[in-house]
């Protein structure tokens, strides 16, 4: 049988990242059946072109999966592929919470023939075979003998053969400027960022957050020679094709059990497995200097980190108090000195939110080392203790939001400023934090690194400007260029000219003074 697993887009945002569970459902398919992939976020589908794919390819089984934001898309392309007589199957975590809205159970139209609940890695296999046997059931949860829930151990994880996998599709580097970029450094032809995962769940529980729910909050890991060996293919499938090949391990708090991770990267390191990576790790992890010290060693370039508010109050509220925000510039600081700069990730519309929240973060902002700031609103996700509060105490203005889609809109009011005001400040925050002069700024104050730290800043920060102004289509990308072509042009000289070395600009000097000390050796 030939099995199509889909991820949609939401129409809106463009995902730069492939999903996982795509790879690995792949990988977990019973042997026999040929595997499709597609993600609408790369290659984009409507509905009657996706029924057509899916007849013209003569797919037997369609899986979907899809986050609360893009679930709106993923049913009307369900709607469109069942129409064709195949059957749907959808998981993730949306579905998993509404079930019952998936299967048109609660009084609107059904849009799945069955949902995997939860964790899909055991279900999935007999979903298949069951489908091949004409015998598909409605829900399918990971439950053991006695009925009671059971969460996978990835102890024998699946190898998911990156070596072999189409992913011509996920190739960040447009066509136009592969040719030119394949002769900078090392080779940058090919620019694919991929997800591993090294363990699941989270204890923590903030509010605002599914996976404490979702993946249950005992952390289970794989074992490092399964990550590491892992990596070892990824590398050299970069090497073949004389691109880049970079990982994002997408473990909630990839440093949750410091010990272990400890050990994992130094496997990584023993095995000369080193890709550029990223991982999330909140902030009060990464006192530790050794575990510093080994990110940079292992590859690890940027830390993604939930820091969502300088407000400890607004932490306190969303059960994030072990974010101190007086630690938010030392631990920036330590991961800087290393070359390891910060995503930092704020929500704005939270209960003790005021006018002005946005330029109060970026003034702080300004005086850590450049790094990638992103804004967004605080969003209550179906089954989220969130959620709940606010449905208790009537506050939901858009009870369903995801049927509607809107990027960067409140669903519900916050107490202390209007919805109009955090879609101001959340606009606000974007705004100055992209500016062609904050590019040109966050380049500049790493003008003492070798080029490829500032190409690599600047081309992120393009990419995460996408996030708020979404670039698609040509002119949006010709427009950016010419806003930023004074930065353009001196990268580009630089590559084909090399540098005059400069101390430090006076810019780069006031915004973050000591980004030009020297680079502290890894281990
Ligand atoms: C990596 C990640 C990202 C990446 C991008 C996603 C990507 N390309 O992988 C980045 C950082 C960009 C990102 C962004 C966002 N993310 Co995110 N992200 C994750 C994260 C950490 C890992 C996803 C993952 O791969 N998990 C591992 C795989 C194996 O798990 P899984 O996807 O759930 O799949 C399993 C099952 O669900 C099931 N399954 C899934 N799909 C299907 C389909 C079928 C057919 C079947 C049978 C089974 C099945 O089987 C799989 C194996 O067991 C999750 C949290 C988490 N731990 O999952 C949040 C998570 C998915 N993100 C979330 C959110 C909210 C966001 C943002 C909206 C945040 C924001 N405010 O900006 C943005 C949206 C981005 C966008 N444009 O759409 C939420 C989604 C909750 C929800 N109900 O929708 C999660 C769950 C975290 C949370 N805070 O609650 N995210
Ligand atoms: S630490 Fe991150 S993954 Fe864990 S509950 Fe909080 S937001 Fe969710």
């Amino acid at each position: 049988m030939r099995i199509l697993l889909y991820n949609p887009d939401n129409g809106v945002t463009r995902n730069f990242m492939p999903h996982l569970w795509m790879f690995l459902l792949k990988a977990l398919t019973p042997a026999g059946h040929e595997v499709l992939l597609i993600d609408g976020n790369a290659q984009p589908m409507d509905e009657s072109q996706i029924a057509q794919y899916v007849r013209e390819q003569n797919v037997g089984l369609v899986g979907i999966g899809a986050m609360t934001r893009m679930i709106a898309k993923a049913y009307r392309i369900a709607d469109a592929i069942r129409a064709t007589g195949v059957p749907v199957v959808m998981g993730g975590p949306h579905v998993t919470e509404l079930a019952d809205e998936a299967l048109g159970r609660d009084g609107g139209p059904r849009h799945a023939d069955a949902v995997a609940l939860g964790e899909a890695d055991e279900t999935w296999p007999q979903i298949v075979n069951d489908v091949v046997n004409g015998q598909l059931k409605e829900k399918y949860a990971p439950i053991d003998d006695m009925g009671k829930e059971r969460k996978p151990s990835l102890k024998r994880y699946p190898v998911i053969p990156w070596d072999s996998i189409d992913l011509d599709q996920f190739n960040l580097v447009p066509k136009s400027a592969a040719a030119l970029l394949r002769k900078v450094g090392e080779g940058w032809g090919t620019f694919r960022l991929v997800p591993v995962e090294s363990g699941r769940g989270c204890p923590y529980g903030c509010e605002f957050c599914t996976v404490t729910g979702f993946f249950g909050d005992s952390i289970r890991f794989r074992t490092n020679e399964s990550v590491v060996n892992e990596l070892l293919l990824l590398k050299a499938r970069a090497r073949k094709e004389r691109g880049q090949m970079a990982v994002f391990f997408i473990d909630d708090n990839f440093a949750i059990n410091v010990k272990r991770i400890k050990s994992l990267l130094r496997d990584i390191i023993a095995a000369k497995a080193q890709v550029h990576w990223v991982a999330q790790i909140s902030a009060n992890l990464l006192r530790d200097e050794e575990l510093v010290d080994l990110i940079a060693a292992s590859g690890g370039k940027w830390i993604f980190i939930g820091m969502e508010s300088i407000d400890p109050a607004n932490l306190k509220d969303v059960n994030k108090g072990f974010n101190k925000p007086g630690e938010y510039a030392a631990v920036l600081e330590r991961l800087a000195q290393r070359n390891v700069y910060a995503i930092t990730s704020f929500i704005f519309g939270m209960d003790n939110d005021t006018s002005g929240v946005a330029e109060r973060t970026l003034a702080q902002v300004r005086t850590w080392p450049p790094g990638l700031p992103i804004f967004g609103l605080l969003t209550p996700l179906p089954a989220t203790p969130l959620y709940k509060r606010l449905e208790t105490s009537g506050r939901l203005t858009r009870p369903k939001h995801w049927e509607e889609f809107i990027p960067f809109a409140m669903a519900h009011t916050p107490l202390k400023i209007t919805v109009e005001e955090a879609h101001a400040e959340v606009k606000y925050g974007w705004e100055q934090a992209y500016s062609p002069e904050s590019l040109a700024q966050a380049v500049e104050s790493l003008s003492n690194q070798p080029l490829g730290y500032r190409i690599n800043i600047f081309l992120a920060r393009l990419c995460f400007r996408g996030i708020y102004f979404p670039m698609m289509g040509k002119v949006a990308w010709l427009r950016v260029v010419a806003q930023n072509r004074h930065t353009i042009l001196k990268l580009v000289r630089e590559a084909f000219f090399g540098r005059k070395t400069l101390p430090a600009s006076p810019a780069a000097q006031d915004t973050y003074g000591e980004i030009a000390a020297p680079n502290v050796p890894a281990k």
